[in-house]
């Protein structure tokens, strides 16, 4: 996609699927991850995992909650990296710094969302929402990329244009009232895509019909010189993209300048 259209879908819709822009390795790197990693959480209450991703999932959530897997599945993710290696596949940085400069950074430990078949908790299964809502600023981008996701998962669906209505009431984490007429869309995505919205575009979990979870990451990501219009100061945060300038600042190390500060240093 060229920079052309991604603006007019972004401006004119408030999101962009960009297809195909993560490679499979980084996705299996990803499962490879969750699997390990769930393998380990069995281990310890003396079940043997079976190596399977799904089946190893639905057999952890029947004795630990589904919500401190995610949580642990979310950490060993960051510990591997894989909260930013995403953005830096190069389709994606390049649309990012197209879109947002070149400073950039991303939520740290992003939850991992695990949507499973017939499980309707409200904070599993998110209903019509925006992100600003939950303090994500109006210049943060929101991703949304899915993991594990096949034919019958579900995924995310959106109201087409919802951001330019500004910011939606809501009570309960519901809005009030949507129009009758709202042009609801949902997103078709596959392992390796990445969807990037407005932090005001109102979009749902659908759920997912299949014997298998659905394994997702939302995600924000701004540029850390923009103004917070949120409520960002709460959340954690890794650059993972300097400019040149932000670089040469880091050379210099500090705010005073301090002269010949790493002059014939050995250290790099
Ligand atoms: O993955 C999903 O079902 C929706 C995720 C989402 O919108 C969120 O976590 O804010
Ligand atoms: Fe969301």
């Amino acid at each position: 996609m060229n920079n052309e259209t991604f603006s007019q879908n972004l401006i004119e819709n408030g999101y962009v699927v960009l297809k195909q822009c993560i490679s499979s390795s980084l996705i299996n790197e990803h499962k490879q991850a969750i699997t390990f990693r769930l393998g380990q959480l069995l281990e310890e209450i003396n079940i043997p995992p079976k190596g399977d991703i799904h089946l190893d999932f639905l057999e952890a959530i029947k004795h630990i909650r589904q919500f401190t897997v995610q949580g642990e599945l979310s950490r060993y993710l960051t510990y591997k990296d894989l909260h930013r290696k995403k953005y830096l596949e190069p389709q994606v940085l390049e649309k990012l710094m197209f879109a947002l400069g070149p400073d950039l950074e991303c939520n740290l430990e992003p939850e991992v969302l695990v949507n499973v078949k017939d499980v309707t908790d409200g904070y599993l299964v998110k209903k019509l929402h925006q992100e600003f809502w939950s303090g994500c600023g109006l210049n943060t981008l929101q991703t949304w990329t899915p993991i594990v996701m096949e034919e019958g998962m579900g995924g995310i669906e959106v109201i087409v244009g919802s951001h330019a209505w500004g910011h939606i009431p809501h009570r309960n984490r519901e809005p009030i009232g949507i129009p009758g007429d709202a042009e609801y869309q949902l997103l078709d995505t596959q392992e390796g895509d990445m969807v990037i919205f407005h932090s005001l575009l109102l979009h749902q979990t659908v759920p997912n019909r299949h014997e298998y979870p659905r394994f997702a990451m939302p995600q924000g990501v701004r540029n850390f010189h923009d103004k917070d219009t949120g409520f960002e100061d709460l959340k954690k945060w890794d650059a993972f993209h300097y400019s040149p300038l932000s670089q040469i600042r880091k050379k210099l190390g500090n705010p005073h300048l301090s002269p010949f500060r790493t002059y014939n240093s050995e250290r790099n």
